[in-house]
């Protein structure tokens, strides 16, 4: 079997005793690396004074190779906090009013693109499969084979692909729409996010389907399609059984006093809709009183990328929002909303999910959402709680028998939230039997192999290139 050579903006590094760390994706990427040899890359999160990012740096870890190379600052300002998070993350999340383009910045994202395809082609065997992920790394597959790579390479993108008259508002959308053409296979989350990818060529006078999944574009073929993400679902629904046994998740029973738990749970982004989401539960308490004092609100939201303004603003409107909900509607012994600024440890995210009536799930829009499929995973199939979930998220393609809601419909998220915490049992059963069944049967392992196996030189074989 072939190596496989997995290339990310970051490389989840094991621990100590050389464990991957918690999550399905590094997980599931660490098992099909250990079983086939190979290597991990990426930026190492440091990043230099210097003019030059110094040399890649290699750790072993078994059959494993970590090569990662450190960035200078104006690598990061420019490649990170520049074009992928003020560009391309809210172009994607279809936020034109957030994007903000500089040629400078661009031009950095290019650059840092070039020093991976540089320092990783000295690293490559001939029949080395190489899988690089999401939108820092666009233009690589390009660059590889501008350097003569001639292995097969494959991507996938974790967030959505936007409709094609947002998209060409990028000023270089041509060359990040060619970059993405250079790959032999391109991995979107949902359906819809491969029909805004088709839009685009179309649109743009570039490219054609020729069916079953292949596309011509730029000169040349390659297979587009959906690869819906999964987690470890059963690994994860086993670590929420045993929570209640757990010191922090029995105190925490304990301080809800008998009280109905919501969740929320989600990295502080303005894609994730949750001032939005306050409002709604805002409303749902004032249009029904009866369940003041009667439940509590916990939003869990580590911080995330600080430096990009909108970031930094975003942690301010959280933080006053809910401040403001608790002033206006608390009262001595009760706090609508907790809210939490940091991250906590999975096992004990999998128990207050578990613990949770409801899990609140409502981005504007987003490629996936894991978090709405953890929720599930971790309920007591005796006593399942009740997922409302963004008919935005990638997750509702495959979790339609959650509460589905428009997170820009306050009103109707409220009527939902009610909803969900009146759900006779049996119904909650029945919906979700329906969810878990799905997870199980579509977890992360299934998915890494499900690409793997389009990425894989046999795939030719299956899906033979149309004459012209
Ligand atoms: C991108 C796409 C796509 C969150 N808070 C804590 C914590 N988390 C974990 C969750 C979940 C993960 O972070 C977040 O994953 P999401 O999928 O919800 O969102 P993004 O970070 O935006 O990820 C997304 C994903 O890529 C995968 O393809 O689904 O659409 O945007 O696993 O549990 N984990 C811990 N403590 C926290 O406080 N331990």
């Amino acid at each position: 079997m072939s190596r496989l050579v997995v290339v990310s903006n970051r490389v989840p590094l094991p621990d100590k005793a050389g464990n991957p760390p918690a999550g399905g994706l590094a997980v599931a990427l660490h098992a099909a690396l250990r079983e086939r040899g190979g290597i991990w890359m990426g930026w190492s999160g440091k990043s230099t004074g210097e003019d030059e990012p110094g040399p890649l740096s290699i750790r072993e870890n078994g059959a494993i190779q970590y090569a990662l190379t450190d960035l200078t600052d104006r690598d990061v300002a420019e490649y990170y906090n520049g074009f992928a998070n003020r560009v391309l993350w809210p172009i994607c999340h279809s936020r034109i009013d957030l994007t903000e383009y500089a040629r400078r910045e661009m031009a950095g994202y290019f650059r840092v693109n070039r020093l991976f395809a540089d320092r990783l082609v000295p690293l490559l065997r001939p029949d080395d499969v190489i899988w690089v992920h999401d939108y820092h790394l666009i233009p690589l597959a390009e660059e590889l084979r501008r350097r003569g790579v001639r292995n097969r390479i494959g991507f996938f993108l974790h967030i959505p692909w936007p409709p094609a008259d947002i998209f060409f508002s990028v000023p270089v959308y041509e060359a990040i729409l060619r970059g993405l053409c250079a790959y032999d296979v391109v991995g979107f989350q949902t359906d819809y996010d491969v029909e805004n990818f088709a839009g685009c060529l179309r649109r743009e006078g570039v490219g054609e389907p020729l069916g079953g999944g292949r596309f011509r574009a730029f000169g040349r073929s390659f297979v587009a399609g959906d690869f819906p993400i999964g987690m470890e679902t059963a690994e994860f629904a086993a670590i929420a059984a045993k929570s209640p046994d757990d010191r922090r998740i029995r105190e925490m029973a304990r301080s809800l006093g008998g009280r109905d738990l919501l969740i929320g749970v989600d990295r502080l982004d303005y894609s994730k809709g949750i001032p939005q989401r306050i409002e709604a539960y805002e409303r749902f308490l004032r249009s029904a009183p009866e369940y003041m004092g009667k439940v509590i609100y916990l939003q869990v939201t580590p911080a995330s990328r600080s430096e990009v303004p909108e970031y930094a603003s975003m942690q301010e409107t959280v933080a006053s929002e809910a401040g403001r909900l608790n002033g206006a509607l608390g009262t001595v012994d009760w706090v609508p909303m907790r809210y939490i600024n940091r991250s906590i440890r999975r096992p004990v995210l999998a128990g207050l999910y578990r613990l949770a009536k409801v899990g609140l799930v409502t981005p504007l829009r987003d490629g996936m959402n894991l978090v709405a499929k953890e929720f599930v995973a971790a309920q007591d199939p005796e006593d399942p709680g009740v997922l409302v979930l963004s008919r935005f998220a990638g997750a509702a393609r495959e979790l339609d028998s959650a509460l589905l809601i428009n997170p820009h419909d306050a009103e109707g998220t409220a009527k939902a939230i009610q909803r969900a915490l009146s759900m006779p049992l049996d119904e909650r059963r029945e919906r979700w039997d329906h969810m878990m069944k799905r997870l199980l049967s579509h977890d992360v392992v299934q998915w890494c192999a499900d690409f793997m196996a389009h990425l894989e030189p046999p795939t030719h074989r299956f899906l033979p290139e149309p004459a012209p």
